[in-house]
């Protein structure tokens, strides 16, 4: 839709500075037919008021496209990440994205962001990278972290885990530079709710174990 929005603004905006060139050049004397091919600004020394007038108005109209042309390619970059991330079985967790929490334990702030990092204080515990083989969806990894000295690239397992709230719960570091994390989250309620239901049907606990 911005984009969309965007082609529309950029073709007034070209219309009106063929408008504003034609304008312009009368103002100044300039042939008026010539600016309305090609668009030519006036170049006195001393442009006539409506000409400088005229310019402001094209250089806010640019300002304002420049403006709209940034929010469109973000939004076209978070639309092709978004297409290459697996967001799990209906895009349950869909809701994680863009959303970070925190966690601040002994001297460390940990801040974990789903799809996207985990960090200690400024320390990069990695990027996210999937989830981890067979967890069903429970459990994210995050890789290529800082290097640890003397040690491997830092990294992070995160788990998903039923809750009413979007929250760190723990986080602790099992071996050297490889951290665990838990957080609680309404969007893995779904898979927990389904798995207890299979299992109480005596079925497996999910589609991924019957494989
Ligand atoms: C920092 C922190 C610790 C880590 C050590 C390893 O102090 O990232 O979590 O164990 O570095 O040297």
């Amino acid at each position: 839709m911005r984009l969309a929005r965007a082609a529309d603004a950029t073709d007034k905006a070209v219309e009106l500075a063929k408008e504003l060139a034609k304008e312009s050049a009368e103002a100044v004397g300039g042939d008026a037919a010539a600016a309305e091919g090609a668009v030519s600004w006036p170049t006195e020394a001393e442009p006539a008021a409506a000409s400088t007038a005229a310019t402001a108005e094209v250089d806010e109209e640019i300002r304002s496209l420049e403006a709209d042309k940034r929010v469109a390619d973000t939004d076209k970059a978070s639309a092709e990440k978004d297409s290459t991330t697996d967001f799990g079985p209906d895009s349950a967790f869909y809701p994680l994205k863009d959303k970070c929490v925190e966690l601040k334990i002994a001297q460390y702030v940990y801040k974990v962001c789903p799809f996207e990092n985990a960090r200690q204080d400024h320390t990069s515990l990695g990027l996210f990278s999937g989830w981890k083989d067979g967890s069903d969806y429970s459990i994210m990894e995050f890789t290529g972290g800082q290097q640890c000295w003397n040690g491997p690239s830092r990294s992070l397992t995160l788990t998903l885990e039923c809750g009413s709230e979007d929250k760190l719960v723990h986080i602790d570091e099992p071996s050297k530079c490889a951290y665990a994390a838990r957080m609680t989250t309404p969007a893995a309620c779904d898979r927990e709710a389904a798995n207890k239901l299979r299992l109480e049907l005596g079925e497996p606990a999910s589609v991924k174990d019957e494989l």
